[in-house]
């Protein structure tokens, strides 16, 4: 069986790789650093309402360096550093490898699926939610449901993902991930933002004093998405992003999280996407709410 090589183990990478560790599919960590042949990870769900059980695995680890060939790469760092983790690692990719993405914003799957024209590119969005509790330690704060697809939205799928439609967790193959990317890249940009610089939960988003800008954010965000031709994005982001602020109302987001460990955060990937990448008739739609919460988030030299 060609192993899955996963890069990036933080929450997101580390759900996968005990997903995909649970489906018996063989599995190999691909480090930043030399930290020995095993990696053990330790996760536990939050929520009340499931046993607290804890479960372990432990999963073999290599750095770039290793020189087994790569069938199978799942890419689970933060968008910053997609192309760099993949750049680390080209010259093991095998002709037609899979590439699948699993990550916030978008951008970079363009970039990559240009970069690697040997490979085949798929992208996962998922509303997931897990966190790092210590080096090793994780926690699974929702199952969540998770899309995927391929970034050319043709429909046949992949033999790798049979065993994916038997799995205990939501997921469903999708032949319109570029819809999929941009509705969570909205939500993304009127959430992660605002929790972030307010160092606030998702759910303060949905009462007062923060009601008003998360309100204002949404109305800037459909009108950018309405002139950029996905009317349908813009029509159900209101719907779609009180629903998560509000399934998601205790959680940290990835950007406050990010933030507050004094990390880089994807505001590029998402606010930066939205506001520089998006095209469409001049002039565009002015957004001074999301203008000013990009150029608050950008890092201090
Ligand atoms: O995806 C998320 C994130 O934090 O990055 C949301 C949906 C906002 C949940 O927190």
């Amino acid at each position: 069986m060609n192993p899955w090589h996963i890069l990036g183990a933080g929450a997101i990478g580390s759900l996968f790789a005990l997903r995909l560790h649970d489906l018996g599919e063989s599995l190999q960590l691909i480090r930043r650093t030399d930290d020995g042949n095993t990696l053990t990870l330790t996760f536990q769900h939050a929520a009340n309402d499931k046993p607290q059980q804890q479960r372990t695995i432990v999963l073999p680890q290599q750095t770039a360096a290793a020189e087994d060939p790569i069938t199978h790469l799942l890419v689970a760092t933060k968008a910053f550093d997609v192309e760099h983790a993949i750049a680390s690692i080209a010259q093991r990719l095998l002709p037609k490898a899979t590439i699948l993405l699993v990550g916030n914003g978008m951008g970079y799957h363009e970039r990559i699926k240009d970069a690697y024209p040997q490979c085949v590119v798929y992208a996962a969005t998922t509303t997931a939610g897990c966190y790092c509790s210590g080096v090793r330690e994780r926690i699974i704060v929702s199952d969540g449901h998770t899309d995927i697809g391929r970034l050319d939205n043709q429909s046949d799928t992949p033999g790798w993902f049979r065993p994916w439609q038997r799995a205990a967790w939501s997921c469903r193959w999708r032949t319109d991930m570029t819809h999929r990317l941009l509705t969570k890249l909205a939500i993304n940009s009127v959430i992660n933002p605002p929790t972030a610089l307010h160092d606030v939960p998702n759910g303060a988003l949905l009462s007062p004093p923060l009601l008003a800008e998360f309100e204002q954010a949404i109305t800037e965000t459909a009108r950018r998405l309405h002139w950029a031709g996905f009317s349908d994005v813009a029509q159900l982001l209101p719907q779609r992003a009180i629903e998560v602020a509000s399934s998601t109302r205790h959680n940290t987001s990835s950007m406050r999280a990010d933030k507050r460990a004094g990390k880089p955060t994807e505001v590029d990937a998402i606010l930066g996407h939205l506001l520089n990448e998006l095209q469409g008739p001049a002039p565009a739609p002015e957004a001074p709410l999301l203008t000013h919460w990009f150029s608050q988030l950008q890092p201090v030299d």
